[in-house]
């Protein structure tokens, strides 16, 4: 059976990490789609660096939970692809072999310029330098709020094959990932919804099961 999981900011948020809605949004007095974006990094680069570096410690900080470590599990026994919203690495550090970032990774910086990618250091500076082409064109390597998300042939491919989609810990509020159970299900998926409470596209799964991933998911893994 093929399964393609997607993850929202809800797989871990037992590991330390504020989702998106439960941080109302906000981050130092600015709505976070005001902070993901390329205008906001256009005009105001620290502030939205300090934003990452704050994203970036706290990822590093946190630990892989035990929802994340079932997924690592399945990906054992069963033809899996792992999409996820997150930018932190969690899914790596619990021990999943493949995963699909769709909104980038805090721990990887890019070249605006010539698309250069390379590890980020702790705190990112405005004046950092490509280290492939030598300008200061670097930015945070994160898909920003109007910004194209990667892999999408990948994803879109996965979905098709999909037999099983699941989508844990996300809100359905933000496209195109809020439009994937639509798409696996139209091509014969079954949709399993893990979330804390129904998602906004909630109407897209046939199934569903509210609590804590960290209960809910090693539950449905093992
Ligand atoms: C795109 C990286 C075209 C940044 C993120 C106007 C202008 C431009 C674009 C748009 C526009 N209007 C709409 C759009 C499209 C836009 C969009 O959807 N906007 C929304 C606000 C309406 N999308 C885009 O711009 C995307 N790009 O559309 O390009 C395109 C499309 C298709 C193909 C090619 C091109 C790019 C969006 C990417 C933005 N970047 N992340 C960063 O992380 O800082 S999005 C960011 O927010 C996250 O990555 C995540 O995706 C999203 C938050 O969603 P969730 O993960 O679901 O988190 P949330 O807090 O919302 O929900 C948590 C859930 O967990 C809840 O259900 C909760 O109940 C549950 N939970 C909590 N605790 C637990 C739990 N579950 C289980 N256990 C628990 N313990």
């Amino acid at each position: 059976m093929r399964i393609t999981v997607l993850t929202g900011a809800g797989i871990s948020a037992e590991s330390g990490l504020a989702t998106f809605r439960a941080s109302d949004g906000l981050w130092e007095q600015h709505r976070i789609e005001d902070v993901a974006t390329p205008e906001a990094f256009a005009r105001d680069p620290g502030l939205v660096l300090r934003f990452y570096d704050m994203r970036r410690a706290a990822a590093a900080a946190a630990q892989p939970n035990a929802a994340h470590k079932a997924l690592a599990r399945l990906a054992a026994h069963h033809d899996l692809t792992l999409v996820t919203q997150n930018v932190d690495d969690l899914h790596e550090r619990a021990g999943s072999p493949r995963v699909i970032h769709m909104h980038g990774a805090l721990n990887r910086a890019c070249c605006a310029a010539c698309g250069h990618r390379w590890p980020a250091p702790a705190t990112m500076a405005v004046t950092d330098f490509c280290p492939a082409c030598s300008r200061p064109t670097t930015r945070p390597d994160i898909v920003w709020f109007g910004e194209i998300p990667q892999h999408m042939e990948e994803i879109w491919a996965a979905l098709q094959d999909a037999d099983l989609f699941v989508a844990i810990g996300t809100s359905g509020n933000v496209y195109p990932a809020a439009g994937f159970a639509q798409h696996a299900g139209r091509n014969g998926a079954d949709c399993l919804e893990l979330n804390m409470d129904a998602s906004s596209n909630a109407r897209d799964f046939d199934r569903r099961i509210l609590g804590p991933a960290t209960r809910t998911v090693p539950d449905w893994v093992d």
